[in-house]
Parts: C-alpha cells; structure tokens; sequence
C-alpha cells in the first residue's frame, strides 16, 4: 500500500503522533534506559562530536530514566523552538517530513527489550532520543533539521525521496566530523549503539570519505549492519550552507543520469581519510 494511503495507527492522531504516557513506563523500562545510557555516556567520552555531549548536559538528560518528552520540549524549546513527540513507530515520509519541517522530532516511546539491546529494527526511544534530541539543543544542526524537513517535503513533490533519505542516512544517522584533534561522531545510529560507535571510529574496515552532496546521494546504504563508506562533514555549518544554498530540482535531473554507487564504492574524486580494508563486510551486527 503505497505511504501516502496509509491510514493512522489505531490510537495515534491523524499526524501519528499518541501520548508517551510517561506514567506508563515500567521499573524495568527505565532501568534500561539507564544501562544504554551508562554504557553510551562512558563509550562517547572522546569520540562524540562535543556539542552532542554538551546537547546531553543542556537537556538534563543525565537524570536517570526515560525522558520526559513534556519537559524535554520544553527545554528544547526554549533553546532552538523544537520539540519531542511520541509516535508508535516509523511514520510515512511525507508526515515525518512535515514534522521535521515544523520543528518536531518523532520519537519511539517503546524501549527495547534485554536481547535487543545490540540491535533492533525500529528506532526505539533510546535511539530516538539519546541519538537524535541532544543535536537538537544546537541552533545550526537545528536549523539544518528544518530546512532538510523543508527538502524532504520538495522532494516528496519531486519523486525523489530516495536520494533525500541517502542524504539523511549518511548525516543525521551515519554522519562523522571532523575537528582539530581527529574524527568525531554524531550520526544518531551511532552515537546509539555501542559496537558501531568503535566501529565507525577505529575499525580499518569502512572507508571514510569527505562530504560531497551530489555523490553522497548517489550512494546506497545497508539499514541492516555497519556502514561500509562514512561520510566526513568539517562543521554543522557547511550542512546548512549546503541545503540552503544547493537547487535540488536541477541536481536531482542530473543524478537521474548517473549510476547508483555501492555501498563500499572509492571514486578518484572522493577525499579519503580512510580506505577501509571492507573485511567486516556481510557479516550481521555481532
Ligand atoms: N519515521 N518515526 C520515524 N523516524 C524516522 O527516522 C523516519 C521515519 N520515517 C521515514 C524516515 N525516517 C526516513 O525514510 C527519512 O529518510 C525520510
Ligand atoms: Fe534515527
């Protein structure tokens, strides 16, 4: 059934969003939260980009248990004008868009359970939220999540949502920086999940290549393991810059004649921090 045709979920509004029920979390539920966030908080000293660790600290996100997303917005809110809303899941693109164009970050309200603490297939609240929310607090990656919400919607119109999602994959998810004292993380798919965020730093398995838009949008990606090719931003800024200044119409005509690109693909254009070796491709996730 085609994502614009689907109907909202029973109990959820018509944009999908329910009520987190926060009272509803259980003992359990939170102690999760507080073993994912032990274990990510003592992993990312070092490694995550310091502004989502400073985005931790401005949201008070350090007290333990599941965030209130009543209190999280409003903090956040004050900050950048975003706010946290719950919805059961992943939402069609058009409406995850618009959210993002109106400053709403949809998050989870589920978390996962023991044996998924490694992996799992939905977006639960730990990776919503400790992997997407703190960026948020940052006026520039703020600003960069709205105008993507903005390109996201043009793109629906244009029929090109899957070049826009590579380009949502390779940043907000799978994105790293660099900085004065070497590359940081802050893609949310890493900074959520404890094997990738040493995999993608210090593995000599993936390549690490420079942002480029117009290549990055060729690129495919896996959903369902590492990544194989990280791409390297040099500030929040130049991710503004370039989804304002950039006129997707004309660039996404000229990508409609050119060939996808594998996920573990080096072209002689492409700035290399690393050539990966690619020997942890095909394995799953340990
Ligand atoms: N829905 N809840 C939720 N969270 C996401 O991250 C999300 C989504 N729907 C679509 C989507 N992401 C991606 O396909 C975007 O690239 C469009
Ligand atoms: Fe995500």
């Amino acid at each position: 059934m085609a994502q614009t045709e689907m109907i909202a979920p029973p109990g959820a509004r018509e944009d999908w969003t329910i009520p987190q029920d926060w009272a509803a979390y259980t003992a359990q539920d939170h102690a999760m939260w507080d073993r994912l966030f032990a274990r990510q908080t003592q992993m990312l000293a070092g490694r995550a980009v310091p502004e989502f660790l400073e985005g931790l600290d401005i949201l008070r996100m350090t007290r333990p248990g599941i965030p209130d997303f009543a209190e999280l917005s409003d903090r956040l809110m004050q900050r950048t004008g975003w706010q946290v809303v719950a919805v059961p899941g992943l939402v069609p693109d058009r409406l995850f868009f618009e959210h993002l164009a109106n400053r709403r970050f949809v998050a989870g309200r589920f978390i996962r359970q023991p044996e998924q603490i490694d992996y799992l297939e939905e977006p639960d609240v730990f990776h919503d939220v400790f992997g997407h929310v703190p960026l948020l607090a940052n006026p520039v990656f703020a600003d960069y999540m709205q105008a993507y919400g903005e390109g996201g919607l043009r793109a629906h119109a244009l029929g090109s949502i899957e070049r826009l999602a590579r380009l949502y994959w390779y940043t907000v998810e799978f994105g790293l920086i660099r900085q004065d004292d070497g590359l940081k993380l802050y893609g949310a798919g890493i900074v959520s999940s404890h094997g990738e965020s040493e995999f993608a730093l210090d593995d000599p398995s993936p390549n690490r290549l420079g942002f480029d838009l117009k290549r990055l949008m060729r690129t495919r990606y896996r959903i369902d393991d590492y990544q194989q090719s990280y791409f390297v931003i040099d500030s929040f800024e130049q991710l503004l810059r370039m989804t304002a200044e950039t006129d997707f119409a004309p660039l996404y005509a000229q990508l409609d004649g050119l060939p996808d690109l594998d996920t573990d693909t080096i072209l002689p254009t492409d700035r290399v921090f690393t050539r990966g070796s690619q020997a942890y491709a095909n394995k799953k996730k340990e």
